[in-house]
Formats: structure tokens, C-alpha cells, sequence
């Protein structure tokens, strides 16, 4: 028997779809396992959200922002209790392994701890005026309700990354989560409203991009839209916002890279290779898929990754033993075997993996094998375009100088990192990669939730998350002067004569 769907969010109470349609949430380690059914929402339920949120804004904005961050440190609190059980879930219904789920969930953590922090700060600038007798400051305002769309990757701390810093500015929110992984999101705003959230504040409606990503994107009262997801979402996201100057926050695509230089510690960097090309299967915008090695350690750092990879143990997730878990769905393990086969048509040379894996206790799930491609050279498709998946590209250069021209050769500047003992190379790389995240001796994966989050290029739009910049996208400031003099006092045209 199928169990109770799940049901949207919408001022404080749980509600089913307007349509009455739902969408099956299943393992992708093994699709016979429904993990739960949600709304498949539509605009209806996407203008009941925002109405709530509308109203709610009204005294949310006005309540004291050291009091929102109470009933965030209480999240906090509650979530840390949850914490496994949490975890649990995610890995059931997006595949990663329960270390790794774990810690999207801790990520979750930090970040409420961290932006009930900010409820006492949130801090403004206040700086003499150039006139007598007259004050200036700045202050953060809420924006207003925001519209957030969050990915299948970071079910849990990515919508906590957005949700967390829109609260506390004073914004009221609505948010559409991935369709693969509703259950943690789901869970995450269920939590945080029962920390003691007034109703409207919080709403969460499920569905597709199309039935109610895109109303929620348009939709006039939603002021502010903050997207994770693919490139070409994201540029769609972009031109609907445009027309009406709707603040736009995105975060989009990546192809990250390593760079081994020859004095690096080898070890080291087969680590931070293995770890950033094959954790979560590959399927972070930040994963290590490009790999940069100069010549004279080219060999014998193939050899040491591709028997590494071999190594790797594929599975469920909640199998303690298994380092690599399913990709989220039929259609991205698609894309992996298909870009298997573009670097096959393209000459790069398949070292090891390159298969799905469907056989026995894997039938009924999305496994692929660690895969690793060596001369691959940096116009190839596979050393270009974002795969999400586990495979890595490993492509021989000459210097520093070479490996940073490659490194920045792609659309997209999120992440990149460095190994060498080399302290003169370490800087140069330091300043001269055009990446919003940067490592050295360090994976590309593993950013911190106090400080920005994002890229440069197709990766984003200039904005960051996390830290105190998340704070920027989800507040405006407003700039204050009071003039106490009694006078008329001109700007630029009174000069003061003491
Ligand atoms: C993502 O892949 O979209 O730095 C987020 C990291 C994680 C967050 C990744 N803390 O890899």
C-alpha cells in the first residue's frame, strides 16, 4: 500500500496540492524503494504560498532580529538531535553515502548556528558625515519574499544555505525543492517552523521546475529569486527575473579543477583527487573533474588514481563499507555513459571504469563505476563540459603557467586547488585563478559555511552564499543620514568652516 503523500506548506499548515497530482520519490540506489510522494504543485499552489508569505512579511520584517535568530538557534538545536536520522533519509532518497549525508546535514547545522550569530550583528556602517551636525549610517532591509529553488545534490544544506540568511534579514520565503529530494528539504522546514516560526513565514511547495519553479520565479511579489542548478536553468532564471529587475541569486555549474604540481606531495594529491573527483559520485558543483598534472609526475599520478579508483567499493549508501553511491537518476546516468563515450570518440584514454553497473543487487539502481580518462587534452568535451558524475579527466601540462592557462580555459570559475610545496607557486595560483573557491594542498570540495560560497564566469552572477556575503544578497541596504542642525545643510556645495 502507498503511504500518506506528503504534503506542501502553506501558512503554517500542511496542504495538499490544488491539482491533487503527485511525484514518486524513490531510492536511486534501488527504485523499488518508494521513499515517499509529494505534491506536484502548480502555479494555484505557488500563489497561495506567496500570499502567505506576503502577509507574514508584514510583522516578520518588523519582529526584532535578535528574536528571528532565537527560533534559529533553536533549529539549530533540533536538527543537531535529528542529526542521524536526518542523514538516514537523505541517503535513502538521494543515494550519497551516510558519512556524506551526515555531513550535508551538519553543514545545515553550522549554518543555522551561524546565521542565529548574525540575528546580533547584521551589523551596518556608521561614519561622520561631511556636514555639521548630521549623522550617516547604513542598515540592512529586508527584501521582501523570496522565491528559492534548490538542487538534488545538498538536499538539506543547500536549502539552509538560502533559507536560513533570508529569515534572518527579515524576508518571508517560499521554496521549491528539487523533485528527486523533497524529503530533506521537507524535513529541514519542518524543523525550523517548529523552532517557533509564525505562519507564512516558511512556506515549501513541491513539484517540477516547469509547474512551479517557473510561477515562483514570475510570480510579481516574490522580489528576490536565489537558484542552485545547472547553467542553463539558471540563464533562464536570469531572463525572467531581467524585465522587472527581480533580484536574481545563482549558482550554477562548475568544472573544477586540480593542479599537481611537480614538487607536490604525491600521496597527498591522489588523496584530495580521489576524495574531490569521487565523493558524493561526483555530483557536487564543486567535484575535482579536471586534473592537472605536470609531466614528470604524470605517469606514476595516473597509475596511483586509476588503482585507487578500481578500489573504490560502489553501492547503497547506508552500506558502511560503500565509498561511492548511486547518481540521482536514470537521466544523469545517461549523461555519464554518453560523456564516456564522447572522450572514447575524442581519444582520451579510458583508464579505468566506464561502465554502468546494473547487474545482481545493483539492477534496480543508478550505479556507475570510478571512472578515469588520462591524455585528455583541454579542447576535449570531457575536459570542458560539467559531467556531474564520476569521472575524472586527468590532462598532462608543462608549468605553472600552463596549468593555470588550462585551469582557467572553461566557462565556469568555481573551485580550484593546488598542490605543491612550493610556497611562490601556491601564491601565483592564488591570484591568478579566476575561481570564487580556492585550495591549496586541499581538494576542490569542502567549503565552509562562514565564508562565500560561489564563482566567477557561467558559475554565478556575481553573488555569493554563505558568510557574511549571503547576508548581501538577502538584505538591501538602506542609507540613513539625520541632519540635527536645525538647517538647510547642501552636500557637496556647503563647505564647513569651523
Ligand atoms: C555543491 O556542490 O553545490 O564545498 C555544494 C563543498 C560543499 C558544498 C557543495 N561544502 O563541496
Amino acid at each position: 500500500m502507498d503511504p500518506e503523500p506528503y504534503k506542501n506548506f502553506i501558512n503554517g499548515e500542511w496542504v495538499e496540492g490544488r491539482s491533487g497530482d503527485v511525484l514518486e520519490d524513490r531510492n536511486p540506489a534501488d527504485t523499488r524503494e518508494l521513499i515517499g510522494i509529494f505534491q506536484r504543485s502548480g502555479a494555484r499552489d505557488v500563489e497561495d504560498a506567496v500570499a502567505a508569505a506576503e502577509c507574514a512579511y508584514r510583522s516578520w520584517r518588523l519582529t526584532p532580529a535578535p528574536r528571528r535568530a532565537e527560533i534559529l538557534f533553536r533549529a539549530a538545536r533540533m536538527l543537531q538531535d535529528r542529526k542521524e536520522e536526518l542523514a538516514r533519509d537523505m541517503t535513502r532518497e538521494m543515494g550519497k553515502v551516510l558519512l556524506e549525508s551526515r555531513g550535508d546535514v551538519q553543514e545545515a547545522i553550522d549554518m543555522a548556528y551561524y546565521m542565529a550569530g548574525e540575528g546580533r550583528r547584521l551589523y551596518g556602517q556608521t561614519t561622520p558625515s561631511e556636514l555639521p551636525n548630521k549623522f550617516a549610517m547604513s542598515v540592512r532591509m529586508p527584501v521582501g519574499v523570496c522565491g528559492l529553488i534548490t538542487p538534488w545534490n545538498f538536499p538539506m544544506a543547500i536549502p539552509s544555505w538560502k533559507i536560513l540568511p533570508a529569515l534572518v534579514c527579515g524576508n518571508t520565503v517560499v521554496i521549491k525543492p528539487a523533485e528527486d529530494t523533497p524529503l530533506s528539504c521537507y524535513h529541514f522546514v519542518k524543523i525550523v517552523s517548529e523552532a517557533g516560526l509564525p505562519r507564512g513565514v516558511l512556506n515549501l511547495v513541491a513539484g517540477t521546475g516547469p509547474d512551479a519553479g517557473e510561477p515562483l520565479v514570475t510570480h510579481p511579489a516574490v522580489r528576490l529569486v536565489s537558484f542552485t542548478g545547472s547553467t542553463e536553468v539558471g540563464r533562464r532564471v536570469a531572463e525572467l527575473c531581467a524585465p522587472v529587475f527581480k533580484h536574481s541569486n545563482l549558482e550554477m555549474g562548475g568544472k573544477n579543477v586540480l593542479m599537481v604540481m611537480e614538487d607536490a606531495d604525491l600521496e597527498l594529491a591522489v588523496d584530495g583527487a580521489v576524495w574531490g573527483g569521487f565523493g558524493t559520485t561526483g555530483q557536487r558543483c564543486t567535484a575535482a573533474s579536471r586534473v592537472i598534472v605536470q609531466k614528470k609526475l604524470y605517469k606514476e599520478f595516473v597509475e596511483m588514481l586509476v588503482e585507487r579508483a578500481e578500489a573504490l567499493k560502489v553501492g547503497n549508501g547506508l552500506d558502511p563499507n560503500v565509498q561511492v553511491g548511486p547518481l540521482i537518476n536514470r537521466d544523469q546516468l545517461n549523461r555519464v555513459q554518453q560523456y564516456v563515450q564522447i572522450g572514447i570518440n575524442e581519444g582520451a584514454r579510458l583508464m579505468c571504469g566506464g561502465h554502468a553497473i546494473d547487474h545482481g543487487q545493483y539492477a534496480c539502481g543508478f550505479f556507475h563505476e570510478a571512472t578515469v580518462f588520462s591524455e585528455v587534452s583541454p579542447k576535449m568535451r570531457i575536459a570542458r563540459e560539467e559531467i556531474f558524475g564520476p569521472v575524472v579527466s586527468v590532462i598532462p601540462c608543462d608549468d605553472l603557467e600552463s596549468a593555470i592557462e588550462i585551469g582557467n580555459g572553461v566557462r565556469y570559475g568555481l573551485s580550484a586547488a593546488i598542490y605543491t610545496r612550493d610556497v611562490n607557486k601556491a601564491f601565483t595560483a592564488m591570484r591568478d585563478m579566476y575561481t570564487g573557491i580556492f585550495y591549496v594542498n586541499a581538494s576542490t570540495i569542502g567549503a565552509e559555511i562562514h565564508l562565500p560560497f560561489g564563482g566567477t564566469k557561467d558559475t554565478g552572477n556575481g553573488h555569493r552564499e554563505a558568510g557574511t556575503a549571503a547576508l548581501d544578497v538577502f538584505s538591501e541596504w538602506k542609507s540613513i543620514y539625520v541632519d540635527y542642525s536645525g538647517r538647510l545643510q547642501r552636500a557637496q556645495i556647503d563647505t564647513f568652516s569651523p
